[in-house]
């Protein structure tokens, strides 16, 4: 039958709803509390009888608190097999009572280093006796409850209330896997921190590659299928996710997010941000089909849109600027179906015309600001991990290859084509003119053929929008290994381009270019997107 609750041990950092839990245990189920120094004073403060755990282990708290539940007299009790008999004979020669239950919460490790605690700090609030306690209640589940979260108090009580005083054993076994699945995350975040740390010893910026990943990441959402319907799937939250991410940002209106729609958003939004001025870009399946910056985000985002309205429909749109009614406005005048919206913030009129479609999807991320993070992917059995890909070269870095200078709009437009061909899978080519991405041939296996879809693209977006087609640029994020491309783009109209170099046929670009009077820009770096 289900062993009656006669004895519990409680210990909790987080003493929310500690004081009703003790009580109705000792005063409705007549349980002995045993507690820990803190934890008691607080029951014996309310008039809850309490026993100190000293009088349990008959050792004194010690060491500052880091010696007080590590003892057989607690540890015992929590093991012991109640239906073997030796086991228990041995408890009995020893002095050892059983205990029922657990209620623990462990040192706010993870809040102590995200405060920015010293490092002597972050080791006092690694707690050792906790989740001792808590294994060996979890690894005891069948005559051990065992409670980590004070936000199941209540259910237990009523459990006991409904079972004479037990528990049943499907609800133990239940609350020991939380408390495995809490342990390994404690234990990564540990780890992952001392990773940090060493790192940071060593000087290393940037993803760091230690010899184990430690992560654990909570469910975010529920997704109700994956890529596509037959495919189970759901959103995890890593612990290091920066205030800004996508993973952090709250929805304030729409639909559930997809699968699809994280993946694109994600995207999205990273290249928003990755714009001082107001910047909108409009995503479909992983790729850009329209960006632009402007002095306003109406603006930009009317200069987005104007760039591709058929692959526009069903989008997704990212502003690295507060959306107002204004771009909204324009957003439903142009009847663009939009899946999902994600800015720093939205106005409240904004919000009000948003919410008037239940369907769209609105993130608000809070800010721009993206830390240095690393990002991962998986592969079949394994994941591999980078640092995230950010346009961090600095301009004044950059040479000019050709005897043409560009011209101050053309390396204007230069410098914003880089930043979004980033964006586009590679081999990518990116057509801009006045400050939008007019063009764009992504994720073709040969760079002629990108180089190809970005000038159809870019004509059509031109005699839309009513730009000269013979004024464009054009990046390209990896170098160009043939003058075939560069022929290409400047029979369409581009006049500068701006690409890593590297190839071994540079000269031969670069003479192209000459003969062409096209301008080209060297970065030095490349950005593949694959
Ligand atoms: O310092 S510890 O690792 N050593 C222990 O023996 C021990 N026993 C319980 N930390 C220990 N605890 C932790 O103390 C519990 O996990 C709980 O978070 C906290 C409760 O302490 P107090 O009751 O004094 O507030």
């Amino acid at each position: 039958g289900n062993p009656m609750i006669r004895r519990a041990l409680i210990s909790v950092t987080d003493k929310t709803g500690v004081v009703e839990f003790a009580r109705v245990l000792a005063e409705e189920f007549g349980v002995e509390v045993v507690s820990t120094g803190g934890t008691a004073r607080v029951l014996a403060e309310a008039g809850v009888a309490v026993t100190q755990v000293d009088e349990v282990t008959r050792f004194p708290e010690m060491m500052d608190g880091r010696v007080k539940t590590l003892h057989p007299g607690v540890h015992g009790g929590l093991l012991a097999k109640r239906e073997n008999a030796e086991h228990m004979t041995q408890a009995a020669a020893h002095g050892i009572e059983m205990i029922d239950l657990v209620a623990v919460n462990l040192y706010a490790f993870e809040d102590t280093v995200s405060r920015g605690a010293s490092f002597a700090e972050c080791i006092e609030n690694i707690d050792i006796g906790g989740p001792s306690m808590l294994r060996s209640a979890a690894k005891n589940a069948e005559s051990v409850t065992v409670v980590i979260d004070p936000a199941d108090y209540e259910a237990v009580l009523d459990e006991m209330r409904a079972n004479g005083g037990a528990t049943t054993p499907a609800t133990r076994r239940a609350l020991a896997l939380r408390v495995f699945e809490k342990t390994a995350a404690y234990d990564a975040a540990i780890a992952s921190w001392m990773q940090g740390v060493r790192a940071a010893e060593e000087g290393r910026a940037g993803f760091a590659a230690p010899d184990t990943l430690c992560l654990t990441a909570r469910k975010q959402l529920d997704l109700r299928y994956g890529e596509n319907p037959h495919q189970a799937a759901g959103f995890y939250r890593l612990p290091q996710a920066a205030p800004h991410s996508l993973a952090c940002a709250r929805q304030l209106n729409g639909k559930p997010l997809s699968y699809n729609n994280i993946l694109d958003t994600d995207a999205c939004w990273a290249l928003a941000r990755e714009f001082d001025e107001p910047a909108v870009v409009i995503l479909k399946h992983q790729n850009p089909c329209g960006s632009a910056v402007a002095a306003r985000v109406e603006e930009a985002y009317e200069r987005a849109y104007a760039c591709d309205p058929k692959s526009a429909y069903g989008g997704i749109i990212a502003v690295n600027s507060q959306v107002g009614t204004g771009m909204v406005e324009r957003m439903f005048a142009n009847r663009q179906f939009v899946e999902v919206i994600v800015a720093p913030s939205f106005t409240e009129g904004a919000l009000e015309l948003l919410a008037t479609k239940p369907n769209l999807r609105v993130l608000a991320t809070g800010g721009v600001d993206a830390p240095d993070a690393w990002e991962a992917r998986s592969v079949d059995g394994g994941i591999l991990v980078q640092d995230v890909d950010r346009v961090s070269e600095d301009p004044a870095g950059f040479t000019v290859a050709t005897k043409r200078v560009p011209t101050d709009d053309e390396m204007r437009d230069l410098l914003f084509a880089w930043r979004v061909v980033k964006g586009v899978k590679s081999n990518a080519i990116l057509v801009a003119a006045q400050r939008a991405g007019v063009g764009m041939g992504p994720g073709q296996p040969n760079r002629v053929d990108s180089a190809m879809l970005a000038c159809d693209r870019a004509h059509e977006a031109c005699a839309r929008m009513g730009i000269p087609t013979d004024a464009l640029v054009a990046a390209s994020d990896a170098f160009l290994p043939f003058a075939d491309s560069v022929h290409l783009l400047a029979a369409r109209g581009v006049r500068a381009i701006i690409q890593p170099g590297g190839s071994i046929r540079d000269e031969e670009c670069i003479a192209a270019c000459d003969e062409l009077g096209v301008a080209m820009v060297l970065t030095g770096h490349r950005h593949f997107k694959h």
